[in-house]
């Protein structure tokens, strides 16, 4: 398979090469935030950190981090870098509590994000003779309208369908003959089980290729989709403080872990804990600092999002780092009487199950001082008109390998197919009851 590039020669370039411009571009970076935004000053002040201090790349891990609650207690715009004359459009995502994050982009930065997710595009394989099926939805949610611009960019024909609306999405995915599809893992499950209710071959239709983000999946997940789609499944990785979708992508080729497009963004990989930076290989807490956005740059943004890079040169000739897909965030992790658990893991162990379909919930309840988690999974339709022995069986099954894999001893209740709500964008694995 040839490697289509987007900007061949950056995305191949040498690393010292690519250091040289991450250094200039951090070096301008940092001198304009220390002048324009004023929290950043601050913060640089309290830490006796001056623009000067950065002489080489290690010196990043001398200037403080960012957090969410930095731009909450700045909501709306206090840390744009640029007068609201020059933003041309602002993005939000809504937290889990209180005020959303609100982002703001210049003309310039809307044209690099479109040229980056137009990399994104190609590096899966999109060219401009395709047909890109954008089901991201439309909206603050920066995955619709970044994804569209990068697709414009391309040159490839966009069809904005958004999200939701599945049955329609599915006729105009026949009619129009989509080769590329964009939208949530979660939701491209829906639309597969959509597919097949309506009686709809999969090998009817043109799709070929599916660029997954948004939303963690795990590897079984992947095989599911590549199969029930009949296309080969990618992974997209970004977020709205950084720029969106388009901050790092797996190429078509290996899918295994994503470029990061660190030409733009600047990655670390940090103990949550102590905050000290790991090395290439190690996993932690991804952090992020742009090197050139102008409305609204941002210095080693803590992304609560576990990963970790490596630096090996990949088969599809790019010299970008790798970041391995990331399969949780730190504050999803759930704590279940001591021992750590990913809802991805769990994802995992009920995708290796016969008879088990991908939709599931996590319910954790604290009952006296103990936490108990709870996982209510679909069956498939043959499974559940068997008899009451083999659902023991099968409740048994998924039991003792979450126990034997996660560690944890969970209850298992088996659910009705098609019972469990259908996501349109990201899906919520986790219902939390626990009042602490
Ligand atoms: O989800 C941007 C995006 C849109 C990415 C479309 C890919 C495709 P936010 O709404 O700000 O932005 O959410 C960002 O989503 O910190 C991760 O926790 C999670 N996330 C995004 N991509 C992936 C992925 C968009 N490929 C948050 N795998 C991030 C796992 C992901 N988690």
């Amino acid at each position: 398979m040839s490697t289509i590039y987007w900007e061949e020669e950056i995305e191949t370039l040498p690393r010292v090469g690519l250091e040289s411009i991450q250094l200039k571009r951090l070096q301008s970076l940092v001198a304009r935030v220390y002048k324009t935004v004023e929290p950043y000053r601050r913060k640089m002040d309290v830490a006796a950190i001056k623009p000067e201090d950065i002489q080489n790349l290690n010196d990043l891990k001398k200037l403080p981090f960012t957090v969410k609650e930095d731009l909450r207690e700045n909501y709306p715009f206090g840390m744009f870098a640029m007068p609201l004359d020059d933003i041309v459009r602002v993005h939000a995502s809504s937290g889990t509590t209180g005020k959303p994050t609100v982002v703001g982009y210049t003309r310039k930065d809307i044209d690099t994000w479109a040229g980056l997710m137009a990399r994104a595009l190609a590096c899966a394989g999109t060219t401009s003779g395709d047909m890109v099926h954008n089901a991201y939805g439309y909206g603050l949610f920066t995955g619709g309208l970044g994804a569209h611009y990068g697709a414009e960019k391309l040159g490839a024909t966009v069809i904005p369908v958004s999200g939701g609306n599945t049955k329609r999405q599915i006729t105009i995915m026949k009619d129009f003959g989509s080769t590329v599809l964009l939208s949530t893992p979660s939701y491209a499950l829906n639309l597969a089980e959509s597919i097949e209710a309506m009686g709809v071959d999969p090998s009817s239709l043109s799709l070929r290729v599916g660029i997954f983000g948004a939303e963690p999946w795990s590897e079984n997940m992947r095989e599911e989709v590549e199969r029930k789609l009949n296309l080969k499944a990618v992974d997209i990785y970004g977020l709205s403080e950084v720029i969106g979708p388009g901050v790092a992508m797996e190429c078509l080729q290996t899918k295994k872990g994503l470029h990061v497009f660190e030409d733009h963004f600047l990655p670390e990989i940090i103990d949550p804990e102590s905050g000290e930076v790991l090395l290439p290989g190690e996993k932690g807490e991804l952090v992020f600092t742009t090197l050139t956005k102008e409305a609204f740059p941002i210095i080693r943004y803590r992304t609560k999002d576990i990963s970790s890079l490596y630096y090996e040169t990949c088969e599809c000739g790019r010299t970008l780092v790798r970041m391995e897909k990331v399969t949780g965030r730190s504050d999803d992790m759930l704590i279940i009487r001591g021992v750590n658990v990913f809802p991805s893991q769990v994802e995992h162990v009920l995708m290796g199950i016969d008879g088990v379909e991908p939709h599931y919930q996590i319910i954790v309840e604290r009952e006296g001082s103990m936490d108990t988690m709870s996982v209510e999974v679909e069956v498939s339709d043959t499974v559940f008109t068997d008899k009451i022995k083999g659902l023991e069986k099968l409740t048994q099954h998924i039991t003792r390998d979450i126990k034997d894999i996660l560690g944890v001893t969970c209850r298992v209740k088996l659910v009705n197919p098609r019972s469990i709500k259908r996501s349109e964008g990201k899906a919520q694995r986790v219902i939390d009851n626990r009042k602490i």
